[in-house]
């Protein structure tokens, strides 16, 4: 199937033709009929001599209704523009048209409508040349009359080579079905219409609804007035929706396949064909943006100037939409009825513009852009990104992730490896008695998103070992000295503050060498001279000291450590060169208020 929407200036017959292609009234309320005018958007179909089907959204062509015309038209790929005959070319001949530009429409036909009450020659010849200079280009010309009939078959034979022409969709791609009708039937409760793209709809599918992300089962699925078990875009699309009520979807959400979308109320835009009088600089900061069959108030901050002016801009959405990079829609200016620009979504993930200067290297690197996603130089630029998220803006991961999900570029990768190794040395240095920089510290140092990111980073000669990346060999330890130092660290498990003395030590065979090897292992920290005790000994002992009434002397300390003064000493000096606790003039000590290395 295809989808074509109508356009063109109020009253110049498009409903009329649609009635008279496909029998079918596009009219569908009573105001509409009384009053003879289209408000609100239309739909009928027909077959095509070729066998094909083609759907119409009929638009309403007055001004007051050019909002329901830019949902109609915003997610269709093509247009049967209608002029009249004994009219001519009209205001809104040239919105919808500037619609259409703004859109990037590409495929379109124009009717010349009424020609049975004056010459064709002139409407279209205007016509052509002002279509002539958009997206849509030349396209073909045919003169009919509604009321006669004359023209039709040519018409038909036209809309043929037409949907002919139309690039075929992806049935599967991920689904976006934007809602232009949302309404309940008694007994089987809120029914959404739209005009899909891509993707298939099918019964028992679990979609979501944005914004918001409300789960929308698919109950059922009609297209043309029948029921379907699957529908695949393009194609008019009518879902019976499963846990949304109705009051919970109007014109302009959205049906999505889940985790295929992000949802953005910030986006980087170039904005084309600007139509403002004004120059494009002096656009006005309040627009509205119109994108598939939604209309959001959209800020407009304008970044760089290309060619034309003002090329590139910030978008700030009063709700998020879910968009890709690539779509395109326009801005208009609700106050002076009229639409301002274009936009091709080039970012819809940007980074924040806070820093000084922000604003004009982003401009730069937006030049560089065209609204064609490309997962390479997305990675390169973000210099991280999960690989699902790079898919739902549109842009295929170039390459497997490094880790979980994430896709990390190798500069960054490698620039993030040095860092790496810096920070274990740094902590090192700072913490002798730690074995290695916690997994956890390491990541927010980085500032990496997650762990498994500085797992993967961990090449010779670091190592991770207990949540911990060391620069120290894991040695091995001969058998012997292994169950030495075990049978030390066992009674230490018992009691961690009391620290071997030399004959036990000497007893066990562990003389310095053997004791240096078990330190190397990261099997035990040595505090002091000949005063060895298990690695995450300053840990515990802060723990411990945490529970005492403050401030505590030596003495409490080491009866709550239950230990010596030769262990209590050291290890309270160590406490408090590492800021875990403070001493005082009168050398009772506290706990620091604000631990200097919380990460540890
Ligand atoms: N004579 C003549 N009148 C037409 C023709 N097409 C439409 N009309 C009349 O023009 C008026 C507007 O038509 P309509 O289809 O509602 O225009 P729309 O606003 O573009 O949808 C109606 O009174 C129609 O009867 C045509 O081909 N010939
Ligand atoms: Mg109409």
């Amino acid at each position: 199937m295809h989808v074509v929407a109508t356009a063109g200036h109020v009253d110049h017959g498009k409903s009329t033709l649609v009635r008279a292609l496909t029998g079918m009234e596009p009219d569908r309320w009573a105001e509409e009929r009384r009053r003879g005018m289209t408000i609100d958007l239309g739909f009928a179909w027909t077959g095509l001599p070729s066998g094909q089907t083609v759907a119409f959204v009929d638009v309403p062509g007055h001004e007051r209704f050019v909002a329901n015309m830019l949902a109609g038209v915003g997610p269709v790929p093509a247009a049967l523009f209608v002029v009249a005959a004994d009219e001519g070319w009209m205001p809104q001949s040239a919105e919808h048209l500037d619609a259409l530009d703004a859109f990037g429409v590409a495929h379109g036909l124009l009717a010349v409508t009424r020609s049975d009450r004056a010459e064709p020659g002139p409407a279209r010849d205007r016509a052509l040349a002002e279509i002539a200079g958009t997206s849509l280009g030349m396209v073909e010309a045919v003169a009919v009359s509604g009321r006669t009939g004359a023209g039709l078959d040519d018409l038909r034979a036209a809309l043929d080579r037409l949907v002919a022409r139309l690039p075929a969709a992806d049935p599967a791609a991920p689904v976006r079905l934007w809602v232009d009708r949302a309404f309940t039937v008694r007994g089987s409760g809120t029914v959404v219409t739209g005009t899909l793209a891509a993707g298939t709809v099918a019964v028992g599918d679990e979609l979501l609804l944005a914004p918001g992300s409300r789960p929308a089962a698919v109950r059922a699925v009609q297209s043309l007035g029948r029921a379907r078990q699957r529908v695949s875009g393009t194609a008019r699309v009518a879902a019976n929706l499963r846990g949304v009520r109705l009051e919970d979807v109007r014109r302009g959400c959205a049906l999505l396949t889940p985790d295929r979308w992000l949802s953005t109320e910030v986006l980087d835009v170039r904005l084309h064909d600007v139509r403002s009088q004004q120059s494009p600089a002096r656009l006005p900061a309040e627009l509205a943006l119109h994108l598939g069959s939604a209309a959001v108030p959209a800020r407009l901050r304008p970044l760089g100037t290309g060619p034309l002016g003002t090329d590139t801009a910030r978008l700030s959405l009063a709700r998020p939409l879910p968009l890709r990079i690539g779509d395109r829609g326009l801005l208009r200016d609700p106050g002076r009825r009229q639409v301002v620009a274009g936009v091709t979504a080039l970012d819809v993930c940007p980074p924040p513009l806070t820093r000084r200067g922000a604003a004009a290297a982003r401009a730069t690197v937006l030049s560089t852009m065209d609204g064609v996603p490309d997962g390479a130089a997305e990675l390169c630029r973000r210099g991280l990104v999960r690989a699902g998220e790079l898919r739902a803006m549109g842009a295929e991961p170039p390459g497997p992730p490094t880790a979980g999900d994430w896709l990390v570029d190798p500069d960054r990768w490698a620039a993030l490896r040095r860092s790496l190794a810096d920070a274990v040395a740094a902590h090192a240095a700072a913490h002798p008695l730690e074995h290695g920089l916690p997994v956890e510290a390491a990541r927010r140092r980085l500032g990496l998103p997650d762990p498994r990111l500085v797992t993967a980073l961990v090449t010779a000669p670091l190592t991770v070992r207990d949540g911990r990346v060391t620069a120290a060999a894991a040695p091995e330890l001969p058998d012997r000295v292994r169950a030495a130092v075990e049978a030390v660290r066992a009674e230490l498990a018992v009691a961690p503050f009391s620290a071997p003395a030399a004959d036990r030590l000497a007893e066990l065979g562990l003389g310095a060498r053997e004791l240096a090897a078990a330190i190397r292992a990261g099997a035990l920290t040595r505090l002091a001279d000949g005063v060895y005790l298990l690695p995450d000994a300053a840990a515990v002992a802060a723990r411990v000291l945490a529970t005492l009434p403050e401030p505590f002397t030596l003495s409490a300390a080491r009866q709550a450590l239950g230990t010596s003064r030769r262990v209590a000493v050291p290890l309270l000096e160590l406490l408090d060169a590492r800021g875990t606790t403070e001493r005082l003039p009168d050398s009772r000590r506290r706990l620091a208020r604000t631990l200097r290395h919380p990460d540890t």
